[in-house]
């Protein structure tokens, strides 16, 4: 019920914000939101926005304003009211009400988008997951949307019995795939654990940054790219070269955005494990946006959310050859020193970058934990030049030792130490 239809619906945004808020900021957020809508299959007829001391707990804008709003929704033939807020349940249903227009908001249009994107099992477990939490509290709102749909004597809506019996349907499903959720993560898991011990970096950042077509280049892959909002869902890993011929891993993941609905979060942790796990963050940016500083912000936030370490990650600038102001350029680079500057698409500095991700390879390292028999200890040796010995504990079956190898020695020291790993 909260999907948009497939014809493009005549769409208002419509943002609240406080007085004495950065009005740049604002309307940025709802350039930002007009974007998500037209990802969504919308077609932004305007924009209107309103600046209160308080928002309005019951309806979010005031009273004025929505009869305003409604008479300029009539003459424009609107469809759909797209909110730049997080409704409440009680807000959204009285907009409505109010407005006598479809009203969605922020997460709506995001879970939306995700839903439609979304193609394997696990993406769309987790869009399930956060689209029927946040249908949870808004259940009564699709009833009164049902009833009004087939009006008429003995369809006055279905009494709070019915609501109870939906909510515990839901509640069920919901209980239903997270245990769904948590057997696929736990696959992947144990894929991973199989997988080569190939050293790994991920790609993370803000939506439309790139990271999909930096992945292409580097991986040379097909991947999908487009320059709508949320083009990548699922985690994909892929194999490339670098410059020394040693190979390692990159992941792609699904971009950020402000405001990403709570549950959403929540829910692509798992797919987010790849990223994780990864040995090295490169955060992607398209420096060519006017905001990429906030950008930069809410992907931390996130990746905070998340409980992913970014104080280490590389920033990768991309798109350089968008960026038309040469003076901003060149107080961009010295405002990130330890920043490189892309074009993923005209292909320029990708050499420096793989030398940057060659030296990351080189510093990276890992710890195993092995048992050498006593009856191989001339394997030692090549142990100690492979390795780094941590620990070492002599007892009855043998050497018990845990090592750090060097990733640049990891293939070596695996075709010597396989077997011997515990
Ligand atoms: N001008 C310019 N455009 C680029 C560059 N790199 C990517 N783009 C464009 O930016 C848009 C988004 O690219 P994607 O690679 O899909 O971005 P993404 O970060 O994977 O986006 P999501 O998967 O939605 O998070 C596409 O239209 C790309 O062609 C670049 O270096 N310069
Ligand atoms: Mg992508």
């Amino acid at each position: 019920m909260i999907e948009l239809e497939k014809k493009k619906e005549r769409a208002y945004i419509v943002s609240c914000f406080k007085k004495g808020n950065r009005r740049d900021i604002e309307f940025e957020n709802m350039n930002e939101m007009a974007f998500l809508a037209e990802t969504a299959g919308a077609e932004i007829i305007d924009k209107i926005y309103q600046e209160v001391e308080k928002k309005s707990i019951s309806t979010l804008i005031g009273k004025g304003k929505i009869e305003e709003i409604k008479q300029l929704a009539s003459i424009d033939k609107i469809d759909l009211i797209v909110f730049d807020n997080e409704l409440t349940p009680v807000q959204m249903k009285n907009l409505e009400k109010g407005l006598d227009i479809r009203v969605l908001d922020r997460s709506g249009v995001i879970l939306d988008i995700f839903a439609s994107r979304a193609k394997t099992k696990q993406a769309k477990t987790q869009v399930e997951l956060a689209q029927l939490q946040y249908l949870l509290p808004r259940l009564t709102r699709m009833w009164t949307h049902l009833s009004k749909q087939f009006g008429g004597i003995g369809t006055k809506g279905p009494g709070e019995t019915q609501i109870e019996t939906d909510r515990r349907l839901l509640r069920n499903r919901i209980d239903h795939l997270k245990v769904v959720l948590a057997q696929i993560s736990k696959q992947n898991e144990q894929k991973r654990k199989g997988q080569s011990k190939l050293p790994r970096f991920g790609l993370v950042g803000y939506t439309n940054a790139g990271k999909s077509t930096l992945m292409k280049l580097l991986t040379k892959e097909n991947v999908y790219i487009e320059n709508k909002l949320f083009a990548t869902l699922d985690t994909t890993t892929r194999k490339f070269e670098l410059p020394l011929g040693q190979e390692a891993l990159l992941s792609d993941t699904v971009g950020f955005i402000k405001k990403l609905p709570a549950h959403l979060v929540a829910s692509f942790e798992s797919t987010l494990a790849e990223a994780k796990e990864s040995d090295f963050l490169l955060h992607v940016v398209d420096v060519s946006h006017q905001y990429f500083r906030d950008h930069i912000a809410t992907v931390n936030e996130t990746l905070e959310r998340l409980d992913i370490k970014h104080e280490n990650n590389i920033i990768v600038f991309n798109k350089i050859d968008a960026i038309e102001d040469n003076d901003e350029f060149s107080m961009i680079k010295e405002e990130y020193p330890n920043s490189i500057f892309i074009s993923a698409v005209k292909e320029i500095n990708i050499n420096q970058l793989l030398n940057l991700l060659q030296n990351k390879y080189n510093e990276l390292s890992k710890d195993y934990d092995i048992l050498i028999p006593y009856t191989s200890t001339k394997l030692l040796n090549s142990l100690y030049e492979l390795s780094e010995v941590i620990m070492r504990n002599d007892n009855d079956e043998g050497y018990r030792i845990k090592v750090r190898v060097p990733n640049a020695k990891i293939g070596k020291f695996n075709s010597i130490f396989k077997d011997l790993l515990i």
